[in-house]
């Protein structure tokens, strides 16, 4: 006989092997209970004195919380246990018995801070609710390559191991490469772009980004999972948002169909987006200022503001979702591409989700001479750029990208409070362990 999930069991399965993890333990005079935890469930495994073998009921007493057990039994109906059945075991395999105590509570009775759960991370995945966690973090990892697939994109992997970047330098993570130099990857921005150049014209990629970032912030991450794209041939950035708004239905819908049980726990709703407002900085300045908080005219929003615009748009717009666009030249990259008539902005766009940031992109300069001087006015030479300044030198298409956090996008799906929480092993200025 094989074993079966606890979701595959009903009342009528007569005789079934199950596996898993002792959840809880419950011994009496006469009657003894164990509730049995694996991927798919709960289940009530009861041994009444009258029924089993005195060494079956005997051996109960030295099983521990956690132990791994197999359990041979026959399915009864029992309308008081939690799936309408409970299981009477004829025999209890001891697989590996767990050490007492166990050194987090993962039972939902005490609640234990983050910190304990990520030092003692596999003990706490093992509840049902990081299960559904990880399950629609996986289901959302799938919807995005289905998406690009279904897009005709090139999935791409680039090196994590580079010479230099294109974004900040002080977010380099510098390591020692033999004897040279070397960085890991703060974003795969000038790889992908070069993608575009080679003829794949649309490429993505999802794989690890580094930044040697020391923020203490609910949404900051030192490694995370980067969701990029790049496109050629595009009319300007709004080809760009038209393609993230696709996906984002494409995500959300799939999560709300595959994943409908695991939602239920996280008491979230999902709203597939429609159509998401492209505002451009000047104006959301306008509408924050409105509600009292200023956003002088050549700062970044901050999480403050972010929020509120969150809030703004929500009424509005009826949007979870928003476009801030046309940020200054100043705030940008010098490869995001100016307007014709504006010297002073940029094709770029944020994403914001319920608040928070999940994306940055733009169309990007693809005229060597104008990528040269844009370079110039940031303290970017690009001569000293040899392999991304090539890029453009022998025939490049405009083009433009995204970048996005896999982590912050389930973080803004099922509103964790933490971006820690929305990835197996997180990493921060503290934490390299476990
Ligand atoms: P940016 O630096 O804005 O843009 O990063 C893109 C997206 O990555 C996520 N993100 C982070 N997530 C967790 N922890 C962090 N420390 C962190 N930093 C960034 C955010 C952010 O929106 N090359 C450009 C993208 C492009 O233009 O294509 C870039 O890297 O969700």
């Amino acid at each position: 006989m094989e074993r079966k999930y606890i979701s595959e069991i009903k009342s009528d399965s007569g005789k079934v092997i199950v596996g898993g993890w002792v959840s809880e333990l419950r011994i009496f005079g006469g009657i003894k209970f164990i509730v049995l935890r694996d991927r798919t469930g709960l289940a009530q495994i009861v041994l009444p004195k009258k029924e089993v073998s005195k060494e079956l009921f005997d051996l109960v007493d030295s099983f521990s919380k956690e132990s791994v057990i197999l359990v041979h039994g026959l399915v009864k109906k029992a309308e008081q246990a939690m799936n309408g059945f409970e299981i009477v075991p004829e025999k209890i395999e001891l697989i590996s018995k767990a050490e007492a105590p166990i050194p987090l509570d993962i039972s939902g009775k005490i609640e234990s801070d983050l910190s304990s759960r990520l030092d003692w991370r596999f003990l706490d995945l093992r509840t049902l609710k990081n299960n559904a966690l990880f399950k629609i973090r996986s289901k959302t990892f799938k919807a995005v390559i289905d998406y690009f697939d279904s897009l005709d994109f090139t999935a791409i992997q680039t090196p994590k191991i580079t010479s230099a970047g294109v974004e900040s330098g002080a977010e380099l993570f510098e390591i020692k490469y033999f004897d040279k130099k070397a960085f890991l990857s703060q974003s795969p921005q000038i790889y992908k772009q070069m993608m575009v150049a080679a003829g794949f014209e649309k490429v993505y990629e999802i794989g690890p980004i580094f930044r040697a970032e020391k923020s203490h912030t609910t949404r900051h991450l030192t490694e995370f999972t980067g969701v990029d794209f790049e496109m050629g041939f595009i009319k300007d950035e709004s080809t760009v948002m038209d393609i993230i708004e696709g996906m984002l239905k494409h995500i959300i819908s799939s999560i709300k169909k595959e994943c409908e049980k695991e939602l239920k726990l996280f008491e979230v709703e999902l709203i597939v987006p429609t159509k998401i407002p492209r505002i451009p900085i000047q104006e959301i300045r306008k509408m924050l200022k409105e509600k009292g908080k200023i956003i002088p005219e050549n700062d970044d929003l901050d999480a403050e503001a972010e929020e509120l615009l969150g809030k703004i748009v929500k009424e509005k717009f009826n949007s979870e979702f928003v476009f801030a666009t046309n940020y200054p030249f100043t705030k940008r990259p010098f490869y995001h591409m100016k307007p014709e008539n504006d010297s002073n902005g940029t094709r770029s766009f944020d994403l914001i989700w319920n608040g928070v940031e999940i994306a940055t992109g733009a169309q990007r300069e693809h005229r060597y001479e104008i990528l040269k001087a844009q370079g110039k006015e940031k303290g970017v030479n690009l001569d000293e750029m040899k392999d991304y300044a090539a890029i453009f030198k022998y025939g490049c298409p405009p083009h433009g990208g995204v970048g996005f956090g896999l982590d912050r996008i389930v973080q803004r799906m099922l509103k964790l409070e933490n971006i820690k929480e929305a990835l197996l092993l997180p990493r921060d200025p503290e934490r390299l362990n476990p």
